[in-house]
């Protein structure tokens, strides 16, 4: 009777470990399955761009279009270019006013490009045209920069029609956009800009752009318009906003983020402007060319290459020819008569891998 009690008692026993075995196995099978459910795509994050303190405001008293410009806060010499380019009165009888976004420098940084908190406030203090956030100026904080513009320009901006997003090493034809614009071919609540299609991210860990898994899972980014310069209107930035916000998720690369995944998540349309864009800086080179003979240009956008007087020298051109120039006939399109020697160009800069929708 005893060892038959005995036995029960084992068995029992036996049963119970394997019971609690089988339990432990399978919450540890269970605990990271739910945590890659969580982290389908994107890094969560316990910081909204709604927290951003920010050190250096601004004014807006823009009422057609506010025209925020990330910038990188070491190197003034895009917005001293910009200045010159459009001076702000010109800007105010237009209804524009620029920002320029910036973060703070480290002591490194202050040390590397000469350019000090101090230097900052007295730039704000004479051009009073500088928003300035409470996190550093790198690359993997671009995100908080574009979207503390958006955010700015939303709660700072409640008459203008127009919220401009744009590089500070782009060259801009703000006459033809100006005119564009009233043409009414924007679409309302959309986002305009050039198209970046099927794009997929850098895996390669020795790459500056490099994306790793957890920041990013998929192997296709959203389609998005490209963060050199795209337009949009207040309603469209509030909706990024509030789901940047309530989502808790941050992606580092910008334009993918804000205007892909978010704009995604809210249901956005992008508008393909893309034929106003050139990829390649010696074509803006020879728009200005045409001016002696009164052509005008059908690019209104692109890089500098580098040279940030370029900016000075296609607002001149631009201005000139707005007035007193011609179309130019489809034969005689820049885009076609212009010869440059051969060089691959990229629109996006997290787009190394990718062969892009060639354009030129
Ligand atoms: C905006 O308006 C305020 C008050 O009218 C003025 O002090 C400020 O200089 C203006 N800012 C710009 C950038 O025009
Ligand atoms: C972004 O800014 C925050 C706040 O200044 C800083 O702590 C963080 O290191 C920055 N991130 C990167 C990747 O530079
Ligand atoms: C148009 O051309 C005339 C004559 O060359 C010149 O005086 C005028 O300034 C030009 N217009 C603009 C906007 O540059
Ligand atoms: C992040 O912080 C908020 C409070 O600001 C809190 O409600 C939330 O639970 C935190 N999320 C994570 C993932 O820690």
């Amino acid at each position: 009777m005893v060892s038959k009690f005995g036995f029960l008692l084992l068995f029992g026993c036996i049963g119970c470990v394997l019971l609690f075995f089988i339990f432990v196995e399978r919450n540890l099978r269970q605990t990271p399955r739910t945590n890659l459910h969580f982290q389908t795509a994107y890094e969560m994050i316990n910081r909204s761009s709604g927290d951003i303190r920010i050190l250096i405001e601004s004014s807006c008293n823009a009422t057609f279009l506010i025209w925020i410009i990330t910038s990188y806060a070491g190197d003034p010499s895009a917005r001293s270019a910009l200045r010159r380019a459009y001076m702000d009165q010109e800007l105010q009888t237009l209804g524009i006013e620029r920002v320029f976004l910036l973060g703070k420098l480290n002591d490194d940084a202050e040390k590397r490009t000469h350019v000090s908190q101090g230097a900052l406030l007295d730039e704000s203090r004479r051009f009073n045209d500088i928003l300035q956030g409470d996190f550093l100026d790198t690359y993997r904080n671009l995100t908080y920069k574009h979207l503390m513009g958006l955010r700015w320009a939303m709660n700072n901006c409640k008459h203008v029609k127009y919220i401009m997003k744009m590089d500070d090493d782009i060259v801009v034809n703000i006459y033809g956009i100006l005119k564009m614009l009233r043409s009414g071919i924007i679409e309302k609540d959309s986002l305009a800009g050039y198209i970046m299609k099927n794009l997929v991210p850098v895996r390669e860990p020795a790459n500056k752009w490099y994306v790793s898994k957890m920041e990013y899972a998929d192997n296709i980014y959203p389609d998005f318009v490209s963060g050199w310069l795209y337009i949009t209107n207040s309603q469209v930035a509030n909706q990024l906003i509030n789901y940047a916000e309530s989502s808790h998720i941050y992606f580092w690369i910008d334009d993918v983020f804000v205007t892909g995944i978010l704009r995604k998540g809210v249901n956005v349309k992008i508008q393909d402007i893309g034929k106003i864009y050139t990829t390649d800086y010696r074509y803006l080179e020879c728009c200005i060319k045409g001016k002696i003979n009164l052509l005008k240009c059908e690019f209104l956008i692109g890089p500098n290459g580098g040279d940030t007087e370029l900016q000075v020298k296609f607002k001149e051109f631009a201005k000139f020819c707005h007035t007193n120039c011609s179309i130019r006939a489809e034969n005689n399109l820049v885009g076609k008569t212009c010869v440059v020697a051969y060089k691959e160009r990229y629109l996006h800069k997290g787009a190394f891998q990718i062969n892009s929708i060639k354009i030129l």
